[in-house]
Parts: C-alpha cells; sequence; structure tokens
C-alpha cells in the first residue's frame, strides 16, 4: 500500500490507531475514545519489527538429524535449523499422525494455555484447540491461572462463579451507596491496564476517583502499600502475605460477639451459620479466633482487626478481593470467607454493599455496562473428553498414571508423547520452573506456534512464526467493555509468518480434515459469522447493531449505556424463592455438605484457617524468611513484549528489580540497585535490588514477566539470570478441591551478588541453514 494510511486495532492493553507509510508501521495512537490509554500500546512498532521475531519456521538441530525425541535435554540448548514451511508442516502433520495412531488422543496435550492476543478470531490458543479437537482430540486444561481456585469453589458456595469471572456491583452503585470499601489484596492500578479481549476504555481511574468524591472510605488490606492508589486516601492495614483468612475469621469473632451480626438476613439467605458460628467461637476444635489469635497469625494488631470489624458493621460496607488472593495455598479459603464476611453484614444484594472480585485485578471490573457477550471463536467439543486442571500440567508431564483428586472426581493422569503450544508461554505462567524444564523433557514432541522467540519458542522442537494482530484481520472486544473493534489488517507479514489459522488450515489439508477445521470459511468469512453471533445476541436482548460493512467501515462499534446499576445477588435478595441460588440449597452456604462429601483435609465444608505450605509463620522460615509476592508485571502483560523499552525502563542493570524492606535490606547488606541472588531450595534468579518502606518487613515483590534466561539451558537447578520469579514458586494445587496454582506461596532467601551473571533473555536467535543431502 503507497503512501500514509491509518487502521484501528486492538491490543489486550487497549485499542489504537496503526498509521502506515507505504506499507510500514510507523506509529501509534491510542483511541481518541480512551480517558486513559495504556502505555504499554507505545511498544508496538518496536515489537512487530524486533529482531526477536520468529522470522521463518525452525526444527532443533538434533531433531533433524535424528528424528522425534532425539536429545529432548537439549531442550532450550540445541540450535535451530532453518526450514522452509513444507519441510515443518510435513513433519509436525507427521507427528500428530504417529502419535495418534500409537498413542490417541491422550497422547497429545494441547490446552495450551495462554491469552494469546486480543483478536477473537485469531485467538491462538482457541485455534489450536479446535484444530486438534477436530482432528480427534487432545488432552485439554480446564481452569485457569487467574482464578482457577474461585471458579471451582464459588459454585459450592454461590452458586456460580460470576463473581470472579463475569458482572459484578458496578462502580456507580459503590459510589453512589458505599460507605466503606474493604480491599482485600488492594485496587493496584498497575493491573487496570488491561482487560482480557482488549478495553476500548480504561474507566478504572475515573471510578475509583468518583467514588472517592462521592465520600467512599477506602481500606486498603495488603502487604504492600501501593496495591491501591494515593488518591484514594486508604488505609493501610498490611498482613503476612497469605493470612487474610485468619484476619477475616477475626473480624467474625468481633461481629458475632459483639452481636453485630445480621441474624435475619442469615437466617433467610444462608445455610451453615451455626457451624460457622461453633468453628468462630472455638466451640469445634477448641480454638477461638478471637482478634488476639488472629494478630499472633496476621500480624496486624488486634486493635486494629476490631475497629475494623466494628466500623465495617457502622455503614454500607463493601468487600472487595483481589484475584491474587486465591492464587495461593488454600486460595479458597479467603475467597469463602469474604462471602462469610458479606454475609455476616448481610449487605449482600443491597445497592454498594455485599462483596465482590477482581476490582483490581483487571480493567473493566464493576465497569457500568450492558450484558452483551465478546465475540467469540468456536473451538468445538473435545470428542476426547480429557482434561486437567490447568495448573496441574508438570505433574501430569511427570507423573503419567497417577491420579490427581479435582472437585469430588479423581483423574488419571495421560501419558503425553507430544506437546503443542500457541499463544501462551508456561515459562512464564508455570510455577517452579526448574521442575517444568525435567517435566518438559518427557515428551517426544513439542510444538509451539510465538510471534517472537519467547522461552516457550526456545525450549521447543519445532518453532512455528506466527504474525501479530496488525498483519491479518480479525475483530475484538470484551464483556466488560462497551466497544466492539474491527481489526483490519494493517500491514503485511512479517518475515515468513502466517496466522496461526493459515497453519492450521494446511496441516489440516495434510491430515485430511480441513474441511471440518474451516467449514469451508476462509478469514474474513469467519469475522463475519463472529460478528453476526455477537449481532444476534445483542439483538435478542434488545441492543440493534449495524450490518457488517457498516461496522468495518467504522471501525468500531459502541453499545449503549446500560439503564440500572448491576448489584451483584440482587434478584436473589429480592426473593430468595423465587430466585434461589444454584447451590444444593438454594442459599448461600457458609458450611457445604457437598464438599464435606469429598472429604478434602485441605479444604473443609466450612471457611477455616489452614496454614499455607509457607508463610511467615511456618518452620521453614528459618531458613528462607522472607515471604515472595510474584504480581502482575505494570510495564506489559506477562511475559509479553518484555523486550521493549517500556519494559527495559524498569529493569535496572537489565534485571527485574526486587522491592525489599530498609530493615531486611539493611540486616543483609543490601542497597538500592544492588544485583541480589534470590534462593530456596527450588531454584535461585538474580534481581536488582529496590530498598522501599512500601513494603512490610519480611516481605519481597518481583513481578512477573521476565524472560525465563536459566545459565545453563535445560539443566534443572542452575541460576536464573533476568529476574524470574517463577524460579522459586511451588507448584502445587490450592487443595483438592479446585487444583489452582499457588504462585503467591513462596519463602525465599536473598542474599548480595558479586559477579552478577550477564543476561542474555533478548539475544537473538541465529538460525543454522539446513544443508541440501
Ligand atoms: N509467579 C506467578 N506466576 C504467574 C502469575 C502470578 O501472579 N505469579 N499469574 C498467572 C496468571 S494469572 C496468568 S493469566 C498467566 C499468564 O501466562 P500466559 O498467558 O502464558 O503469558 P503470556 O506472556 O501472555 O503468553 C502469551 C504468549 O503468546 C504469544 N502470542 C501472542 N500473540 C500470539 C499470536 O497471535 N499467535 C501465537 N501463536 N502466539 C502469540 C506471546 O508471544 C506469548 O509467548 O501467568 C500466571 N503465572
Ligand atoms: N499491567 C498488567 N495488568 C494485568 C496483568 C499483567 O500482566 N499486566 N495481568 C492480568 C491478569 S492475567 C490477571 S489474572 C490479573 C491479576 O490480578 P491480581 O491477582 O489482583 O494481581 P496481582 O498483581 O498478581 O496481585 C495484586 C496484589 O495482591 C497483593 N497480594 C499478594 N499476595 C497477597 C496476600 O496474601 N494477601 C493480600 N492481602 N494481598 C496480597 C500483592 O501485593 C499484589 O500487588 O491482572 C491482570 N492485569
Ligand atoms: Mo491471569
Amino acid at each position: 500500500m503507497p503512501g500514509p494510511s491509518t487502521s484501528i486495532s486492538l491490543s489486550h492493553w487497549g485499542a489504537f490507531l496503526a498509521d502506515t507509510e507505504d506499507g510500514r508501521l510507523v506509529g501509534v495512537r491510542p483511541f481518541p475514545r480512551d480517558p486513559a490509554p495504556s502505555p504499554i500500546i507505545e511498544n508496538t512498532v518496536e515489537m512487530v519489527y524486533s529482531p526477536l521475531r520468529v522470522a521463518e519456521p525452525a526444527i532443533r538441530e538434533s531433531v533433524l538429524r535424528s528424528g522425534p525425541g532425539a536429545a529432548t535435554e537439549r531442550r532450550g540448548s540445541d540450535p535451530f535449523v532453518s526450514v522452509g514451511w513444507d519441510q515443518a508442516l510435513d513433519f509436525v502433520a507427521a507427528e500428530l499422525r504417529r502419535i495418534r495412531g500409537e498413542h490417541g488422543p491422550g497422547g497429545i496435550f494441547g490446552g495450551s494455555y495462554g491469552w494469546s492476543s486480543a483478536g477473537r478470531f485469531h485467538h491462538a490458543r482457541s485455534q489450536l484447540r479446535r484444530f486438534l479437537f477436530a482432528g480427534g482430540g487432545c488432552v485439554d486444561q480446564v481452569t485457569n491461572y487467574s482464578w482457577g481456585a474461585a471458579q471451582v469453589l464459588l459454585p459450592h458456595v454461590v452458586g456460580t462463579h460470576q463473581p470472579v469471572s463475569g458482572r459484578n456491583t458496578s462502580w456507580d452503585s459503590i459510589a453512589r451507596h458505599t460507605d466503606l470499601f474493604v480491599a482485600f489484596g488492594g485496587l493496584n492500578p498497575k493491573n487496570w491496564n488491561v482487560t482480557a479481549g482488549g478495553p476500548g476504555e480504561h474507566m478504572m481511574p475515573h471510578w475509583t476517583r468518583r467514588a472517592r468524591e462521592s465520600g467512599v472510605e477506602f481500606v486498603v488490606v495488603s502487604p504492600v502499600r501501593s496495591d491501591i492508589p494515593d488518591w484514594l486516601g486508604a488505609e493501610w492495614i498490611p498482613p503476612r502475605p497469605n493470612t487474610d483468612t485468619a484476619l477475616m475469621l477475626g473480624i467474625a469473632h468481633v461481629l458475632i460477639t459483639e452481636h453485630l451480626v445480621d441474624a435475619a438476613f442469615l437466617d433467610r439467605y444462608t445455610t451453615g451459620y451455626d457451624r460457622l458460628r461453633a468453628y468462630v467461637l472455638g466451640e469445634e476444635n477448641g480454638v477461638a479466633t478471637t482478634p488476639d489469635w488472629a494478630a499472633e497469625i496476621s500480624g496486624v494488631e488486634a486493635g486494629a482487626i476490631r475497629s475494623l470489624a466494628r466500623r465495617m458493621a457502622s455503614g454500607r460496607t463493601f468487600i472487595a478481593g483481589s484475584w491474587s488472593l486465591q492464587r495461593a495455598d488454600h486460595g479458597e479459603q479467603p475467597y469463602w470467607m469474604i462471602v462469610a464476611l458479606a454475609a455476616l453484614l448481610g449487605q449482600i444484594g443491597l445497592p454498594g454493599g455485599g462483596y465482590g472480585f477482581g476490582y483490581g485485578s483487571l480493567n473493566g471490573v464493576g465497569n457500568p455496562s450492558r450484558a452483551l457477550p465478546a465475540p467469540q471463536f468456536p473451538t468445538g467439543r473435545n470428542p476426547a473428553g480429557l482434561a486437567i486442571p490447568v495448573a496441574r500440567v508438570a505433574d501430569m508431564l511427570l507423573g503419567p498414571g497417577e491420579t490427581c483428586e479435582f472437585d469430588g472426581r479423581t483423574l488419571i493422569y495421560p501419558d503425553i508423547r507430544m506437546v503443542y503450544w500457541a499463544g501462551g508461554n508456561p515459562f512464564h505462567h508455570h510455577q517452579d520452573l526448574n521442575r517444568l524444564l525435567r517435566a518438559w523433557r518427557r515428551p517426544e514432541t513439542i510444538v509451539v506456534h510465538d510471534t517472537w522467540w519467547t522461552p516457550v519458542a526456545r525450549f521447543a522442537d519445532v518453532v512455528l512464526p506466527a504474525t501479530t494482530t496488525l498483519e491479518r484481520n480479525d475483530l475484538g472486544g470484551s464483556s466488560r467493555d462497551r466497544f466492539l473493534f474491527a481489526m483490519p489488517q494493517a500491514i503485511a507479514p512479517v518475515g515468513a509468518a502466517r496466522s496461526d489459522f493459515a497453519i492450521f488450515c494446511d496441516l489440516a489439508a495434510r491430515l485430511g480434515y480441513e474441511a471440518s477445521f474451516t467449514e469451508g470459511l476462509r478469514e474474513m468469512d469467519w469475522v463475519r459469522r463472529l460478528y453476526a453471533a455477537v449481532t444476534e445476541a445483542a439483538s435478542a436482548k434488545g441492543v440493534a447493531m449495524p450490518d457488517f460493512d457498516a461496522f468495518w467501515h467504522a471501525g468500531y462499534w459502541e453499545a449503549p449505556p446500560p439503564e440500572t446499576e448491576e448489584i451483584l445477588h440482587a434478584d436473589f435478595r429480592a426473593d430468595p424463592l423465587a430466585a434461589p441460588l444454584a447451590t444444593p440449597s438454594g442459599r448461600i452456604e457458609l458450611y457445604s455438605e457437598r464438599i464435606a462429601s469429598f472429604g478434602y483435609a485441605d479444604c473443609p465444608p466450612h471457611p477455616a484457617w489452614l496454614e499455607p505450605a509457607e508463610w511467615l509463620g511456618s518452620p521453614k522460615a528459618g531458613r528462607f524468611p522472607l515471604h515472595l509476592i510474584s504480581s502482575q508485571p505494570g510495564t506489559k502483560l506477562h511475559s509479553q513484549s518484555d523486550p521493549s523499552a517500556l519494559s527495559r525502563a524498569r529493569k535496572v542493570g537489565g534485571r527485574e528489580p526486587v522491592l525489599i524492606h530498609p530493615a531486611d535490606a539493611e540486616r543483609r547488606g543490601i542497597r538500592t540497585g544492588s544485583p541480589v541472588r534470590l534462593f530456596n531450595d527450588r531454584g535461585a534468579c538474580v534481581a536488582a535490588a529496590r530498598v522501599t518502606a512500601e513494603v512490610r518487613p519480611g516481605v519481597v515483590v518481583l513481578q512477573t514477566g521476565a524472560w525465563f534466561d536459566p545459565s545453563e539451558p535445560g539443566q534443572a537447578g542452575g541460576l536464573e539470570r533476568h529476574g524470574n520469579p517463577n524460579v522459586l514458586t511451588l507448584d502445587k494445587g490450592t487443595s483438592r478441591l479446585a487444583q489452582g496454582c499457588s504462585a503467591m506461596t513462596a519463602l525465599v532467601e536473598i542474599e548480595p551478588l558479586q559477579d552478577a551473571p550477564e543476561v542474555k533473555a533478548f539475544a537473538p536467535v541465529a538460525l543454522k541453514r539446513a544443508v541440501p543431502a
């Protein structure tokens, strides 16, 4: 395309205008309607033309030489050889045919967890799952890393996981009616950069300011003070990490003993209060969860617990929980306890009262909007009917034939021979990466599609280059946002990259099922079909949308504003018999007979304090006295665009900063900027110290996202050079109920490091050329 041109596009971190000049992307500008665009869009040009783009299909040298399964311990250190598309696709098709033939669908792992890109048709993970499902199925993954514990727990307690996955009480209701907003895990603005599927508007700064101006008072309960923006003037209560449940049980003790509970609400809307009450008062196990007891565990003074409890009972109180709370060992408990506290206060279903999750976790949570669905690419059904809870991937690869208890069922791990990943980065997202490395050697073949030479690409056997969203046509949007976006192709594919869809079309053709994979539709036909599904759903709700061509020409469509405030459980409150919850009792379950029937000691039938596997009160804290929090990165989405200037600007000497309290730093001779070694029995990494009283003593914070950079690739146990916290984290299910990830549960020690090794995470990958036979 000669001359200048502008088109609209979308990322998980916002919509933007893409400016091209003679077919080359030259700049991006924020979507003009976005009141608070994310700076992360600034990295677009740089990432599109990054020297780290996968430009050609490549196969690991040992595999080319000796065939599938060769020298799997050399994954991550073997060189890659450039092969043409035909050779690469022939190889992948032959492997799929071979493994399916020898081991059935249970030999192929295609869950492919990961956020992929914002465009909903070219959503890589959905494309892969559809491709594998249409070809006979695979082992899939269920739940997610974000809120896996809540997803399984909440249906037992309130009949649905909507309070974590979907619509919540809206900010206009909070601004109008709430007196006190208690934020467990905070409201950290860094997390408001992103919305899954992509936002047109970043609304959280606006809504939180509006709430404050309307007189809402905020309390932040978090080990990190900066977990709430200054403009909210919040009171800071810093518990030890992973002790929120104990703190809340202390609050419950005050509410119960001082007769501050709403007995009429408990009677009409809940079941099991007597059991929870007996536990709190010590009638169950001889230990009452008094404020003094809670203070001992959480490190928050008993007086502060008492006064918070009384304050919560004195007006309209909203109890919010961040998603991070449940990404910890026994992560089910703080969520159940938040629902229980809100039930004790009796304000569930009232404007500005009750509870909700994720307000500080994602842009768009509580954003007033109509309940319109986002476009979604249909994956079809997995005919194999096989799946594992998402975070049990290393357990599965290491333990074929072993069992896994999950929500009342017993699963048997399949024997995986082939792993296929597109749109996710397990060397970003999984815990205990040295253990994952050991597991990663077991499959015979690992295929990855990625756009860049990310760690997961570097640890594959076959790497296929995927386009970015700007190199293909798509549409995108999120149910948490008012806008739906056209995403027209702005530039030609970079290098030999192809869309994931195009790659799967060719593979399906080789395997003889192209027609069932594509249904005879090409890219733009699919984009139209996804749009049609959205218009149909909107029309069923009385919302008219333009025809496709008008939408595509306009570049976006904006839903009309909602007519009413959203209040979680309002219908149930209004008439619990006409609108019962989908729990066995139809009520909020403060005690669950169904969970009791599972007999899980690590998830008892009412919320309870269970010691996490590692925490500041555990014996292990003698050797590893610091609790590591590995939260989301502010300057990027997960590991995506880690090589960009914005992400690198936050690093110190090329490494991620680790926040440490002045007292902890001084004791170890650590100063701001010093390279430090973080370690425990699972692994070690290098980071750069940032000494700050923002964190409570005993707590260190290392954000996720640094591209995994092991000093000895393929060798588990070496020093990670870049500051990837997942070499330190614990790979354990939250409990047998939900098997969520326990990323926030990890103890470490830190020491100054003299000769820090050079970071090589962004070293270019030089492909070897195939020598003609
Ligand atoms: N310690 C710790 N670990 C955590 C967490 C934590 O709090 N602490 N949080 C967890 C959570 S909540 C999550 S959601 C996960 C996130 O984990 P992931 O979603 O796996 O992380 P991303 O970096 O977003 O991975 C996306 C990958 O897709 C690639 N990609 C992007 N677009 C395309 C495309 O169009 N096609 C293809 N083929 N590839 C593409 C990117 O380059 C990148 O490699 O991490 C989890 N891990
Ligand atoms: N910029 C940006 N935004 C993102 C993402 C990203 O990668 N980048 N990822 C998105 C995704 S996939 C998800 S799932 C969400 C995650 O949303 P969250 O899970 O809410 O986000 P985190 O940043 O992991 O954690 C929030 C805060 O919880 C606090 N915290 C940790 N442990 C505890 C504890 O035991 N008790 C208490 N009270 N507080 C604790 C930490 O100090 C941390 O800053 O973020 C989303 N938003
Ligand atoms: Mo997430």
